[in-house]
């Protein structure tokens, strides 16, 4: 026997050491612990060692090669964490950024609508978007037989409860609470059984009511002017042409001049250099009755517009679907 044990543990404890990849270490690891090893060559060789010192030596190489077994393993895992690190600490690669969230456009532009008239003194009210009967059509004057209650119209909760189809409900429940003056705006969720290029079973609302003594037909055309021209811009026209709700009386649907031509005349008007944004009027006497405000004593004006509507109006969006894909794609742009 030319070499010890002692002296093959120290020699190949010193070549892991200096392997400084897999394949060295693994070639190290052939050397000594593999079949035709150093350490099995050692083993074979045991009976040329007197009788007496064979288990002795049998042993103390076996504890060796466990040794060196745990001195490979340990150096391949050793190997591996520095290419990981490697990876990780290199400088020259791009940061990896953050998304950044932001608000669906529907929601911006509600924020937009409801910025405008909070600086024009109004309150902000929400309320249930399951509502009975009596807030949705009869507080608001909208009689037994109206086509609107129809199933057609309206989702159905049950023979009195319905998804609300406007905020208006909410009108009535604040008239209820308190006495005028009153100056509020709802925006929400509000459901119709519709569905088209413009419509969809859900859409959202912006509605507005300012009550008080002598609100005049003047004071309504005053504030959704200013509107109009903070929605949009102070070169926007607009016009108020006679309609009929329910729930106003008179009532005037308001167009803005076409974002698109100007009045020119172009495929999004229809031709007609009008668009429609939204309908408004004085508060129905009846109302008044209902929530128990002295009819006689105090007017008001109202007014209610499609939160989806105004955004494709501001967009020029054609479709009022791409509001509810969920495309990034789309939504991403606003
Ligand atoms: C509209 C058009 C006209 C409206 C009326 C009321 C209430 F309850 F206060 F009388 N709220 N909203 C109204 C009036 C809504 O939407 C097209």
């Amino acid at each position: 026997m030319d070499k010890s044990i002692e002296d093959i543990k120290d020699e190949a404890l010193k070549a892991i050491d200096a392997a400084d990849d897999r394949q060295a270490v693994e070639a190290v690891s052939t050397r000594y612990i593999g079949r035709k090893g150093v350490i099995t060559q050692f083993l074979r060789n045991l009976s040329n060692l007197p009788k007496e010192d064979r288990p002795g030596a049998g042993k103390r190489a076996n504890q060796v090669k466990e040794l060196l077994q745990k001195a490979i393993t340990d150096a391949l895992s050793a190997i591996d964490a520095r290419a990981a690190g490697d990876i990780e600490i290199d400088v020259s690669l791009p940061g990896r950024s953050a998304q950044r969230g932001y608000l669906h456009p529907v929601t911006q532009v509600t924020h937009q609508i409801c910025d405008i008239f909070r600086r024009l003194g109004f309150d902000i009210a929400e309320g249930p978007e399951v509502e009975t009967d009596y807030y949705n059509f009869q507080a608001l004057n909208f009689p037994k037989d109206h086509p609107a209650r129809d199933m057609q119209d309206t989702f159905f909760v049950s023979d009195t409860v319905v998804l609300r189809t406007h905020t208006s409900p909410l009108q009535i429940r604040t008239m209820e609470k308190y006495k005028p003056p009153l100056r509020i705006i709802m925006p929400g969720k509000v459901f119709r059984c519709d569905s088209d290029l413009t419509h969809t079973p859900m859409f959202n609302q912006v509605e507005g009511l300012m009550v008080d003594e002598h609100i005049s037909l003047g004071d309504l055309k005053g504030i959704l002017t200013v509107f109009v021209h903070e929605m949009f811009d102070e070169q926007t026209g607009l016009r108020f042409r006679p309609s009929f709700f329910p729930f106003t009386e008179p009532s005037a649907e308001v167009d803005i001049l076409c974002v698109i031509c100007r009045g020119e005349g172009c495929r999004v008007c229809s031709h007609s250099g009008w668009l429609e944004i939204l309908g408004s009027g004085m508060v129905h006497p009846a109302l008044f009755e209902n929530v128990g405000y002295e009819a006689d004593r105090y007017t008001g004006f109202a007014f209610g517009m499609g939160v989806e509507r105004i955004a494709m109006l501001k967009y020029g969006i054609d479709d009022i679907r791409k509001f509810f894909e969920n495309d990034m794609r789309f939504l991403g742009q606003f």
